[in-house]
């Protein structure tokens, strides 16, 4: 039986099976059984002394976990528990509203800066995700706040707070990997031009049948880089060497993720890395990602003082526009999108 309502939120109450569209092929399932399951399984970066006496160590340690995990967590990062507890009351709330009034949202179309939706691209996808989710642009916030659901009452006060607390922790991050790259401190934060932060507030019910579906697919994030806050639900699986593993929820930390353009301005020193959410059956899951993104014509390509006779440019400069284009077009295919857009 295929699925009947537009928001998978609604549907999920109803249902007591997986309906056949949400369904992958056995050869494409999450294999549950065979994740790993262990503590630490990504850096934890302490930031508390980032400006201070341990700044050269922190750096390095940045420039190891961008190069070899594509992925860490950060503590003592400056955002306050407060402004962390609001956005996820915040969340929940907007996905307990009646449906009517979650619907005012909808969109299916991925060029609106403002919507909700469901799955990943009902365009273009043959097999539907365990997944709403409501996508905001939010920089500049002034451009975008008026575009927002006004209902939870207080969502677009609580929501731009969070957004510009966040913000201010992408500029520190980028300043110290461009360091760790041995390039000027603001050398990601020129390349960008006016740029971009979009945000989604992921939302994943309780799943019948867990095994034979996906919150969302392995994929890599276009962007630049994933500031991800995640629920005390463990959903975020991240692969290593060839398997995957699951990334536990710690309290009051972000989880940091490498996208494919920095990949791309690092010149294959620092990887975007496939990672994926996979959905339980007794908990429902909200995770809130924060994409900062080059603006649409922000030129992207390997830093020049990353090139040199032996280390050749891997990829072909382009427009973000171009790439962002590619990557919603296509769906979420394993294979990342950066493979298009290589030096010939
Ligand atoms: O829910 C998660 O933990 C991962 C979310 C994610 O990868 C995404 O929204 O692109």
């Amino acid at each position: 039986m295929a699925a009947t309502k537009l928001l998978l939120t609604d549907l999920a109450l109803t249902v007591n099976h997986v309906p056949s569209n949400y369904v992958r092929p056995v050869s494409d399932r999450p294999n549950l059984s065979d994740v790993q399951i262990s503590e630490g399984s990504i850096p934890l970066i302490d930031l508390q002394h980032l400006n201070g006496p341990n700044h050269s160590d922190i750096i390095e340690q940045i420039g190891q976990a961008c190069q070899h995990d594509g992925f860490f967590q950060v503590k003592n990062h400056g955002i306050p528990e407060a402004i962390i507890s609001n956005i996820m009351r915040i969340a929940t709330e907007f996905f307990r509203l009646p449906e009517s009034e979650r619907l005012k949202n909808y969109s299916d179309d991925p060029s609106k800066t403002t919507r909700l939706s469901t799955s990943f691209n009902v365009k273009t996808e043959k097999v539907s995700n365990w997944r709403d989710f409501l996508r905001i642009h939010c920089f500049p916030l002034e451009d975008y706040v008026h575009e927002w659901p006004s209902n939870p009452p207080s969502f677009r006060e609580d929501v731009a707070e969070y957004c510009s607390s966040v913000r201010g922790l992408v500029l520190r991050l980028l300043g110290a990997i461009s360091e760790s790259l041995g390039l000027k401190s603001d050398y990601i934060e020129k390349v960008l031009g006016k740029q971009a932060q979009h945000m989604a507030l992921n939302y994943y019910p309780p799943c019948p049948q867990p095994e034979l579906t996906y919150g969302l697919p392995g994929h890599t994030d276009p962007n630049l880089i994933t500031i991800l806050l995640q629920d005390d639900v463990p959903g975020l699986q991240v692969l290593r060497n060839g398997k995957w593993v699951a990334v536990n929820p710690i309290p009051n930390t972000f989880i940091v993720n490498i996208g494919d353009q920095m990949q791309v301005i690092s010149n294959d020193r620092h990887k975007s890395v496939l990672h994926r959410a996979v959905v339980n059956s007794s908990k429902e899951r909200i995770s809130i990602p924060t994409f900062y993104c080059p603006s649409p014509d922000a030129v992207i390509g390997p830093a020049k003082e990353l090139i040199n006779d032996d280390q050749l440019a891997v990829y072909r400069d382009f427009t973000y526009g171009e790439y962002y284009e590619k990557f919603w077009n296509r769906g979420l295919a394993s294979e990342c999108c950066l493979d298009m857009f290589k030096a010939v």
